[in-house]
């Protein structure tokens, strides 16, 4: 008679506990001789560890001075300016909540220039665009009590899948919405 699973699976776990605590006992022996034994001869590696630390310093003060640099080049364009050739899109609104999603309209135009004002009535989702291959288009967080906009020009036609990219439940998975693009 074949033996149960639960059986076999008890058969795998036995060796495999005994394996493992043989393996860790290995681990910690091997470290414990190595750390009995370098005790005593810390100072061998004072010239090293200085060195180090200068080599760290300078990194550290040509790292900070870069990213300071960088950080004062680009904050002046926050927050970013809506895209002029968006200036005229069609505002659409959406809405995530536990567990679906609420467009303002569901139909849009290939060629059309939308502007998506996403936000979220409970918690935080993510909203993923997917075209037909399931390809990303585009994507931003939908936060409560906040509005994210992402700007999306179709170029082809098709059933648009709408899908949360954060996980915010249990039936997260079920957060699916279609939007047609003619
Ligand atoms: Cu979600």
């Amino acid at each position: 008679m074949a033996q149960p699973a639960w059986m076999i699976t008890l058969n795998v776990q036995q060796p495999a506990w005994i394996i493992t605590l043989l393996v860790s006992s290995l681990v910690f022996i091997v470290f414990w001789f190595i750390l009995k034994n370098s005790k005593d001869r810390e100072e061998d590696y004072d010239g090293i560890k200085k060195k180090g630390f200068k080599i760290r310093n300078v990194y550290f003060v040509i790292l900070f001075s870069v990213l300071l640099g960088a950080t004062f080049y680009t904050i002046t364009d926050l927050p970013y300016d809506r895209p002029p050739e968006f200036v005229n899109a069609t505002e659409v609104e959406v809405e995530a909540l536990q567990f679906g999603w609420d467009f303002s309209q569901e139909e849009f135009e290939v060629g059309e220039k939308y502007a998506f004002h996403v936000t979220s009535q409970d918690v935080n989702h993510g909203i993923g665009f997917y075209d037909e291959d399931m390809m990303l288009l585009t994507q931003t967080q939908a936060m409560p009590d906040y509005t994210n906009t992402v700007y999306v020009e179709f170029e082809e036609p098709g059933t648009y899948q709408i899908l949360c990219l954060e996980y915010c439940g249990a039936a997260h998975h079920l957060m699916i919405h279609e939007i047609e693009v003619k």
